[in-house]
């Protein structure tokens, strides 16, 4: 099967399972489910719940206490995506192809759906622990990895650090730039492969490089959204382009230009594949993996 057939399966089989979790529409808060579950079904890459899976099997990982966690952190990030596509925030009205979860739902049931989001995310989670013969212990180090890097140390902290960008204009350094990358985006990548990498039973020199591996990926990733947010369409992003420049953001590009962002992002996603090469040295090994990540080089949405 090439890649492409074997990503488009993947991520069908991804998606089912992610809709498996989701909660019914039902009671006297069914707006709130269905605003959830409308942001969810939008679509998406669901890159995060792929990497996590592909990372899992690489270490060996077979069995089903990963599902719940590749569920959980699919809605962590779209509850990421409904908040920052706020009018306090993004003010964004497409995203995935479809208006955003606040102009279909209004804005209050959009940061309570983010909210529902978050929390039903942890719920999720919960579930790999009776998952036939899950290892507690490294479910609970798999649930620990999941609220540090998408809370105040990772995602969280990164998205503050952003909006405060916002009003420096100029002012904004490359270290300052960094720090947002890292954990707006960086961290829950590095959740996603790292528990993966936990479950798979991975010790912890292993956990470690991959946890360097993701970082590397996830900031590639990010440079790569800043360079499609010049270059890119609004009908293969499924949002608005020149989001950044209309929010005042600085970005690697409007930093060091599109040819030095564009080099960057490639020599980071080297880099995370040199640290993969060197697990494969050890007999550690995904082909697929591997080639996902190179795609992530070239991708135009
Ligand atoms: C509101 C706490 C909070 C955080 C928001 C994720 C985020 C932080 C903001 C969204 C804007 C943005 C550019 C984030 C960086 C991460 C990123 C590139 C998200 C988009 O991820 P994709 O491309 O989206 O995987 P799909 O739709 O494919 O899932």
């Amino acid at each position: 099967m090439s890649f492409d057939s074997e990503l488009k399966q993947k991520t069908s089989d991804v998606e089912k399972l992610i809709i498996s979790y989701l909660p019914k529409e039902q009671g006297w808060a069914k707006t709130v489910m269905s605003a959830m579950n409308y942001s969810v079904c939008a679509g998406g890459k669901r890159l995060r719940p792929i990497l996590m899976s592909e990372t899992y099997k690489m270490f060996g990982g077979s069995g089903s206490q990963i599902e719940p966690f590749m569920a959980a952190i699919e809605m962590i990030h779209t509850y990421s995506l409904v908040h920052d596509d706020l009018p306090a925030m993004d003010n964004d009205e497409y995203r995935r192809g479809r208006k955003t979860t606040h102009i279909v739902y209004g804005e209050a049931m959009a940061i309570l759906a983010g909210d529902g989001l978050l929390n039903y995310a942890f719920e999720t989670a919960l579930k790999a622990f009776e998952a036939d013969g899950a290892d507690l212990k490294r479910c609970s180090r798999a649930l620990s990895i999941l609220a540090q890097k998408a809370g105040i140390y990772g995602m969280i902290g990164g998205q503050t650090a952003d909006i405060e960008a916002e009003d420096l204009g100029s002012n904004v350094t490359e270290e300052h730039l960094l720090f947002i990358h890292e954990h707006k985006t960086a961290a829950l990548i590095q959740a996603a492969m790292m528990i993966g990498a936990v479950l798979g039973k991975a010790d912890e020199d292993r956990i470690s490089v991959i946890e360097r591996a993701a970082y590397e990926i996830g900031i590639a990733f990010q440079i790569q959204d800043d360079i499609l947010d010049v270059t890119g369409t609004l009908e293969t992003l499924g949002k608005p382009v020149g989001s950044d420049e209309k929010n005042n953001k600085t970005t690697y590009v409007t930093l060091k230009g599109i040819e030095a962002a564009g080099a960057q992002q490639k020599e980071m996603s080297s880099n995370a594949i040199a640290l993969l090469e060197g697990l494969d040295a050890q007999g550690i090994r995904n082909d697929f993996l591997m080639e996902l990540i190179q795609s992530l080089i070239t991708r135009i949405k």
